[in-house]
């Protein structure tokens, strides 16, 4: 059984053995295949995890290591770099977007892909382009690895009350950490390295400017970076890889959580099954209708599962998606009104300055250093210094700056569609393009450079994000850890959970509160 194909109809013996040969390659499919032990689409679990992100992967590997046998559904692939490896951002393949005929590059110039269900997603809304990732491991596939622990004053005033802050940090914040291999840049590569040219001028312009700088650590390995740099390992993050997938390097989280997850032996993984409809049974079971998908993301079959235990973790669009059709649609009619409030886009803002000296034609995809102005009350930001891997030297410093922007949305339900609506004003990102302008402003006339506005006309790009985040909030639609009101046994544990904006990159602190969350549910609820 190939990696990824969707659960056989019947289990056999033959499919048993084809399931534990590609386990040996991949640690996925044997589980898989030994975790079916009812007929064909209408199979039972103790529990059922639907998403492999980062709110999934502590789900599953704090129930599996609990001892609950557990399924987790994803709609995505399993991407495996040996036999089906990823493509660089310059060269996009069949493993890059999800179902769309053009590739998605928030800036420059997009090539024609495959059609084919690949691992970057992008969601439409009027006014707000949604990024996401799409395969086992979810965001982490695509991200930049950042890893960043945010304020805890900022922490304070979106988290509930009732989050015991001294305990996030001491203990839920480095378990994270430790779990998803987070690690500093080497000081003595970060200073030499050619690879870094970008960020070293970025550094040095921001302080010529007045502004403090941050350090940023992340899950890529540095050790594996330096072997790319001498030419002793295949290059990745040398090699314009990130975005639409590493196949060398980072630690995304098929390798580190749902690695450990599935070593367990009770964490099963069924890709390319994007779960439609969620309902519950006169016992309160949940009942489960999902599509089973082929490699172009086409809908080529059903399924059935049934749990009293379910675990959505589709990310906040994804979740809250599934949650507001439940409502909706009236499968599950008492959940939450505040299902869909307050969605944010975590302030994101892209901006890029022409201009500001030598960059360097060698980049690093992995960005590892911001500009940290969190602390300025008419000017809150921190903005990643990012990389701009063109091969040549563009002279252009690239910025991806997260403001502390309190505009929050509301998503409603299209029932025409079938789907989620969100409205993102223009007037919403007014504080943030006001914000991003002054920061560059201030670069500009410290060091020199103008507005990119090859790269974005209007000098900001202020319409898409890589970070959304909210739809399902920790203690308003959840209780304080996670479990929907009115619902028992249903649980949201990932970035749906988070009020909108939660001022740096935001996979730590989903990975960190999820960790936290799970250690109550299972002490209180799994016993
Ligand atoms: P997520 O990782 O999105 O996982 C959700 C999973 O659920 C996905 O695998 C989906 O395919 C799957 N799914 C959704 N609906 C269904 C369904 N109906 N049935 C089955 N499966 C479903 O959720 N964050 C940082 O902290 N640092 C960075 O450097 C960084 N860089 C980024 C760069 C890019 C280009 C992008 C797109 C994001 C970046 N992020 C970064 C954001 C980060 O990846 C994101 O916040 C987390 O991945 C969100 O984690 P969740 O667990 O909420």
């Amino acid at each position: 059984m190939p990696p990824d194909s969707p659960a056989p109809p019947r289990i056999t013996r033959r499919r048993l053995l084809q399931g534990a040969a590609a386990a040996a390659v991949t640690g996925y499919a044997a589980s898989s295949a030994l975790g079916g032990t009812v007929a064909a689409g209408n199979e039972e679990w103790p529990a059922i995890i639907i998403g492999s992100g980062y709110g999934g992967a502590v789900s599953g590997l704090r129930l599996a290591q609990r001892g609950v046998r557990t399924l987790m559904l994803e709609m995505g692939r399993y991407w495996n770099p040996a036999t089906r490896p990823f493509r660089p951002m310059t060269d996009p393949g069949p493993s890059s977007v999800w179902r769309r005929r053009w590739n998605i590059m928030p800036i420059g110039v997009n090539l024609p892909v495959p059609f084919s269900a690949g691992v970057l997603g992008r969601e439409d809304f009027p006014g707000m382009k949604v990024y996401v990732g799409h395969g086992v491991g979810g965001g982490s596939l695509v991200n930049g690895g950042m890893a960043v622990v945010p304020r805890r004053d900022h922490l304070q005033e979106i988290l509930p009350g009732s989050v015991d802050l001294d305990d996030l940090y001491a203990r839920w914040f480095p378990l994270a950490q430790a779990e998803l291999g987070v690690h500093a840049i080497d000081p003595a590569f970060f200073a030499t390295s050619p690879w870094y040219q970008f960020a070293r001028l970025g550094i040095d312009q921001a302080h010529a400017a007045g502004f403090g700088t941050a350090m940023v650590p992340n899950v890529y390995d540095f050790d594996y970076m330096q072997q790319e740099a001498t030419g002793a390992a295949p290059a990745s993050a040398l090699a314009g890889e990130v975005i639409l997938g590493n196949n060398h390097g980072k630690k995304s989280i098929d390798k580190t959580y749902l690695a450990k997850a599935v070593a367990t032996g009770r964490l099963t993984i069924r890709t390319r099954h994007q779960v439609q409809q969620i309902s519950q049974g006169p016992d309160g079971t949940y009942v489960l209708r999902v599509n089973r998908l082929n490699t172009v993301g086409d809908v080529i079959g059903q399924a059935r599962f049934r749990t009293k235990r379910l675990f959505i973790n589709g990310g906040s669009l994804g979740t809250t998606r599934l949650l507001m059709r439940a409502r909706e649609t009236g499968t599950l009619p008492d959940l939450p009104a505040a299902i869909g409030e307050t969605w944010g886009n975590n302030g994101n803002i892209m901006t890029a300055r022409a201009w500001v000296g030598r960059t360097g034609p060698k980049q690093s995809t992995i960005p590892v250093a911001g500009i940290d102005n969190w602390t300025d009350r008419d000017h809150p930001f921190f903005a990643e210094i990012a990389p701009l891997p063109a091969g040549i030297d563009l002279m252009t410093g690239l910025y991806l700056a997260i403001v502390n922007n309190p505009a929050r949305a509301r998503i409603t339900w299209n029932g025409a569609k079938d789907n989620i609506a969100l409205q993102w004003k223009d007037e919403y990102d007014a504080f943030s393009v006001q914000t991003a302008e002054y920061m560059v402003d201030r670069l500009n006339a410290a060091n020199g450079g103008t507005f990119n506005r090859l790269l974005f006309p209007s000098g900001t790009g202020h319409d898409f994000t890589y970070h959304p985040l909210g739809g399902c909030l920790l203690g308003s639609a959840t209780d304080d850890c996670g479990r929907v009101q009115g619902y028992p046994g249903l649980y949201v544990m990932d970035g749906a959970l988070i009020n909108g904006n939660v001022g740096v990159n935001p996979f730590l602190t989903i990975t960190a509160l999820a960790e936290r969350n799970m250690a109550r549910v299972i002490a209180e609820d799994f016993r």
